[in-house]
């Protein structure tokens, strides 16, 4: 049910207490330790002793990717290396790696917070999880990994790639959990189903998803392909990894784990808090980091704050799940795009899959975008009309969606590039 009762349900007022001192402490630390957080706090003139209540957060400068860039490898880490017992990298697939690191004591909670997101996921010591993420210098996979081995569960650390092989592991060790990318766990789905395996065959009973987004609507897609129960996580690993945010298995929001984090969610453009209910950048400071303390860290990830109190008696708010990131928004020919506004468009249409790619090219002034849709074999032997006529549904419903005209391509699934891990959704030639 719980891992840490009494932290997860603790009364608010005594959270929001524990929640100061935390957040003087670590300025103290940042000021004290990283040259880059004592010259931001000289700009502003501010002190950490001017911090006296949650609210005087709200004039504390923002941490951006970019501040981590310039200070490539070490130079945020708040303690010397000695004292750092492991270092992790973010993929970098836009320009240079970040790097973050954790002392004996950032390990500690680590895996503590990812136990919580565990078993608030319906998993014990009892089950078999088996960890589907690429082992390295990502987050995902060690991060599961420890949180796991912290519940006490029997850890299969069978990292990502060789289908097939992940479904023997599957099969033969008798695995109750799979921790992977939604869109791994779909492929996992389709390829059980091409090896003639029934769902009857395994024991999976949990799905651990996260590290990127994905619509209702597909977790149902792989819930039924997977014969499981499946939730949300949430994390990052500027600041910390998964661990950050889950679900329980009321599926009603991502609970924070806010003894250790303070969330804000404000305006991407004005930098304003936005009220609950409403879609802003979420802004993540952390609480108990002593390697690697980040202030006011801007995620790029949208997503609105639930109000209400949730059922299963955790305390720490909520999140919905991402709905997208201020960066890989699309700007086609001015409107705004989201890749995963597509995805609920194709999830609505029968005979399509949920594998996609938006490509995006200018021609002259122009931009024109592609949506290449993997649709089901049979219609690759149906008349040319009906290949037509389910286009132009597709091409009608993104249009409603998404306010422009796209060219819409049906293509095998396997044509498609597919992903282990994070998928890549947006292939946008302008860029290049
Ligand atoms: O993806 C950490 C993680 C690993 C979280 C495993 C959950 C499970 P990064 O590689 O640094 O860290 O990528 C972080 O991935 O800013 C989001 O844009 C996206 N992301 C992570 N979790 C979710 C989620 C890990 N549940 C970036 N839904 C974040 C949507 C997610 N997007």
């Amino acid at each position: 049910m719980y891992w840490e009762p009494d932290k997860e349900c603790m009364d608010r007022e005594e959270l929001e207490q524990l929640q100061l001192e935390r957040l003087q402490s670590t300025l103290n630390r940042v000021c004290a330790h990283v040259p880059f957080y004592r010259r931001k706090f000289d700009e502003l003139g501010i002190a950490p002793e001017d911090v006296q209540s949650l609210s005087d957060a709200a004039r504390l400068p923002f941490t951006m990717k970019s501040d981590l860039r310039d200070n490539y490898p070490y130079g945020m880490f708040a303690v010397p290396l000695r004292e750092v017992v492991r270092v992790h990298a973010s993929s970098g697939t836009t320009g240079m790696a970040t790097v973050v690191g954790y002392t004996r004591n950032d390990l500690k909670n680590w895996s503590n917070l990812v136990a919580r997101i565990i078993t608030m996921a319906g998993v014990t010591k009892d089950d078999v999880i088996q960890v589907s993420f690429g082992y390295g210098m990502f987050t995902g996979a060690l991060g599961l990994h420890y949180g796991a081995e912290r519940v006490g569960a029997s850890v299969i650390p069978a990292s990502s790639g060789n289908t097939a092989r992940q479904i023997q592991f599957m099969r033969d060790f008798k695995s109750t959990a799979l921790v992977a990318t939604p869109s791994y766990a779909l492929l996992l789905g389709d390829t059980l189903r091409e090896m003639g395996i029934p769902v009857s065959a395994l024991s999976l009973k949990w799905g651990l998803f996260g590290s990127e987004p994905w619509s209702e609507a597909m977790r149902k897609e792989i819930e039924s392909k997977l014969g499981i129960v499946a939730t949300d996580n949430y994390g990052l690993s500027e600041v910390m990894g998964p661990g950050i945010s889950g679900e329980c298995l009321e599926r009603n929001g991502l609970h924070f784990n806010e003894d250790h984090f303070l969330v804000e969610v404000v305006d991407p453009e004005t930098l304003a808090p936005v009220p609950d209910g409403e879609v802003g950048e979420l802004v993540l400071t952390s609480l108990t980091k002593e390697a690697f303390p980040v202030i006011r860290y801007r995620t790029r990830d949208l997503v609105r704050m639930l109000s209400g109190e949730c059922p299963c008696g955790r305390t720490g708010r909520r999140m919905s799940r991402v709905l997208g990131r201020t960066d890989d928004m699309l700007i086609i020919r001015g409107v705004n795009v989201y890749p995963l506004q597509i995805e609920h468009v194709l999830m609505e249409i029968e005979g399509t899959e949920p594998y996609y790619q938006i490509v995006v090219d200018r021609k002259g002034a122009m931009d024109e975008a592609t949506v290449l849709v993997a649709a089901g074999e049979s219609i690759f032997f149906d008349t040319m009309r009906k290949q037509k006529e389910m286009v132009d549904r597709i091409r009608a419903k993104l249009r409603q969606e998404l306010g422009i005209t796209v060219e819409v391509k049906l293509v095998e699934r396997k044509s498609l590039q597919q992903f282990e891990g994070k998928a890549k959704r947006v292939v946008d030639n302008r860029k290049l």
